[in-house]
């Protein structure tokens, strides 16, 4: 339903000294449409109207084969604006349609339908779609299947099986009121009522016990699960009662097997997971808690959905259920996500850039702003917010690629710095001469082919916390975190270079940093920000311009017609 495929056939024209070769790629173009609209749907024993796609929570799955291509034509139907972004897709030279509001395009309004070209290349595994308008992702969201070409393998076992998982929140109130209320008040949004595993929160939730997803396994069979955690504000452990689970990528990109009790993954990541039913057929538990700590408020419930052995068993009256670590326990956190290595190996090498030549060093920070007469819902009465080197993004009212591509004026300026403004102890006891930021619309313009080292110094400044920094339109190395101050004397000592993941997401660790490393080989305008959605509200983001190249093959494509228009 709402989607057809054809195929392509795409053949270039090589010279190669005295002889002309023909190259051919098979490529298929899928197409998707999307229907944007309010839709009711009830949990927790209360039912509310919600903003989804196709009447669906989680949204419709894309699948496609790595390079192919999708058209998603977005109709909204809703009753305010919205923009889609296809979260991890590099859409190289194709910033048009990556999506961010008023970054790369300003909203779909009411009534109105854009077609979105998302182009794959080198993707393999599972990613993402979501809305990227305001706090509209809790209920738009859904996953990417990205299989390998034609007559290719994966670097695994083929499953006999496989599962989208989504982790998401569910908020009994309406979404857009709740952070328009925040916003409007500057204190802290509620948290959500209950995480959600495709789609239910399950036990031990009020009213969710008979409704948890369910996944049916043969007993002896392995599965792949591809699990997205689309949450807002909290990172997750996840876990299978009694199985071990085996990670084998992350980000659309194969890493080495891990095999694990329990997982965590921060909002923003993907990860392909194998499990095999090698216990005595029954029922299971799959749960996720949080893994939080900081003194902001957060969901502190748990969601499971169900691991259900075919065949004929007796049903058990206790279902067993998994041991996750506890809510702050950041050792076991770093026992799992230090274990993350790409597939490169002696035989197969990747190339880890070296030679960097652009180095950005940001502090990631949890701010205050002032109100008069302490009038606001924050700490004080003053206004939460949230910087990168001590600047709080301000979203403008035209988009930045437009006003990049067509040099208007007064939309954004280009000097977001490659150092925070002051030097100070970052996660030591700081004063308040950090607390409160700048405000801006800084972008940071990058030469087609640097290299580019960015460091993340997260801080003790207001509330320390970790924080998943995502880039869009690339995927990068990351080579190193810590704890502390990043030095780069000490810190580049501790870097792997031979096999670090490649990934679109870091959860950048309270009161550490974590460094990473990509060649700006994508023209484009690029958002970069925190992916838990309070701090991302509150200006946690910058964009990253990487100029275009010499020829028309490293250059931003046209704008496509049809483009919303801003107002
Ligand atoms: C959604 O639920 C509300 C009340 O809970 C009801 O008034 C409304 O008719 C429902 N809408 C649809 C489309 O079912
Ligand atoms: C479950 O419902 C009861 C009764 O409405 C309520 O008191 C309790 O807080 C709810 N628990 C959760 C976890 O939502
Ligand atoms: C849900 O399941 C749990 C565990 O089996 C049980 O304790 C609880 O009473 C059940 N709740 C409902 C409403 O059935
Ligand atoms: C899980 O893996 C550990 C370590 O390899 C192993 O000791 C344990 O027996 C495994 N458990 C199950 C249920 O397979
Ligand atoms: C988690 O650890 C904290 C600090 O050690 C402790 O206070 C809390 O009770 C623990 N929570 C759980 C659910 O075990
Ligand atoms: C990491 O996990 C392994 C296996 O569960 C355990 O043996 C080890 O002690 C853990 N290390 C830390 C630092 O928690
Ligand atoms: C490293 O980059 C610099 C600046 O672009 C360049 O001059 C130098 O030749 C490069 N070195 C290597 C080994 O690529
Ligand atoms: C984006 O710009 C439009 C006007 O083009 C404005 O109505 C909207 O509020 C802006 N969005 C954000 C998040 O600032
Ligand atoms: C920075 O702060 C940390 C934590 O308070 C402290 O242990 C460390 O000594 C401080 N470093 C310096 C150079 O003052
Ligand atoms: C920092 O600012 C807060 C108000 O935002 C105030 O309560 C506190 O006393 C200040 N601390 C210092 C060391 O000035
Ligand atoms: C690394 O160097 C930085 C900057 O000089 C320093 O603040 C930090 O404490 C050092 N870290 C370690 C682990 O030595
Ligand atoms: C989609 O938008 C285009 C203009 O952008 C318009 O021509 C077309 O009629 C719209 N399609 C639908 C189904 O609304
Ligand atoms: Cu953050």
């Amino acid at each position: 339903m709402g989607s057809t495929k054809t195929s392509l056939i795409l053949c270039f024209l090589g010279f190669l000294f005295l002889d002309s070769l023909l190259f051919c790629s098979a490529y298929n173009v899928h197409h998707y449409s999307f229907l944007l609209r309010e839709t009711n749907f009830t949990r927790l024993c209360t039912t509310k109207s919600m903003f989804t796609v196709n009447g669906q929570w989680p949204g419709p799955t894309i699948h496609v084969r790595k390079g192919d291509k999708a058209f998603v034509n977005v109709h909204n139907n809703g009753d305010y604006g919205v923009t889609i972004h296809w979260h991890g897709v590099k859409q190289p030279k194709n910033p048009w349609s990556d999506g961010p509001e008023n970054i790369t395009q300003c909203p779909i309004k009411p009534g109105k339908n854009f077609t979105y070209e998302v182009i794959f290349s080198d993707e393999e595994g599972t990613l993402w779609w979501h809305a990227h308008s305001d706090w509209s992702r809790a209920t738009i969201h859904g996953a990417i299947v990205i299989l390998p070409e034609i007559g290719k393998t994966y670097p695994f076992p083929k499953p006999y099986a496989e599962q989208v998982l989504i982790l998401a929140e569910w908020f009994n109130g309406d979404v857009k009121e709740l952070i328009d209320e925040a916003t409007s008040t500057g204190g802290d949004p509620t948290p959500s009522n209950a995480y959600a595993l495709n789609g239910q929160p399950g036990f031990p939730n009020n009213c969710s016990n008979e409704t948890s997803f369910r996944f049916p396994v043969q007993y002896g069979k392995t599965y792949l699960l591809r699990l997205v955690n689309a949450g807002m504000n909290e990172e997750m452990f996840f876990g299978i009662a009694k199985h071990n689970i085996t990670v084998v990528a992350q980000d659309a990109a194969y890493i080495k097997p891990i095999t694990t009790s329990y997982i965590m993954i921060t909002p923003g990541q993907t990860m392909d997971i194998l499990v095999t039913a090698n216990q005595a057929p029954s029922y299971y538990y799959m749960a996720a808690s949080p893994f939080f700590d900081s003194s902001a408020p957060y969901d502190t419930t748990n969601t499971s959905a169900i691991l259900q052995y075919t065949g004929t068993y007796t049903i058990p009256t206790t279902i067993p259920y998994p041991t996750l670590p506890n809510v702050t326990d950041k050792a076991a956190a770093d026992n799992f996500t230090t274990r993350i290595r790409s597939l490169a190996s002696a035989e197969h090498p990747v190339y880890v850039p070296k030679n960097v030549t652009t180095r950005i060093f940001i502090t990631v920070s949890v701010n205050q702003i002032v109100c008069a007469n302490a009038s606001c819902g924050g700490p004080s009465g003053n206004r939460l917010s949230a910087s990168l080197n001590n600047i709080s993004f301000v979203t403008p009212s035209t988009d930045v690629l437009q006003a990049y591509y067509k040099s208007l004026p007064n939309v954004f300026d280009k000097d977001f710095p490659n150092l925070p403004p002051y030097k100070f102890n970052f996660t030591g006891d700081v004063g308040n001469n950090t607390l409160y930021p700048s405000l801006g619309t800084k972008a940071r313009l990058i030469n087609y082919g640097d290299v580019v080292e960015i460091v993340y110094q997260g801080t003790n400044v207001g509330n320390a916390e970790n924080h998943p920094m995502h880039l869009h339109g690339f995927s990068f190395f990351l080579v190193g975190t810590g704890y502390g101050n990043f030095g780069l004397t000490n810190s580049t000592k501790t870097y792997n270079l031979i096999d670090p993941p490649e990934v679109n997401t870091i959860g950048v660790p309270k009161n550490g940093w974590a460094a990473i490393r990509f060649v700006a080989n994508n023209p484009g305008v690029w958002f970069m920000h925190c992916h838990l959605e309070r701090h991302a509200s509150w200006g946690m983001d910058t964009v990253l311009i990487v100029k275009n190249g010499p020829t028309e093959e490293t250059s931003i494509r046209p704008p496509p017609a049809n483009l919303p228009i801003c107002s």
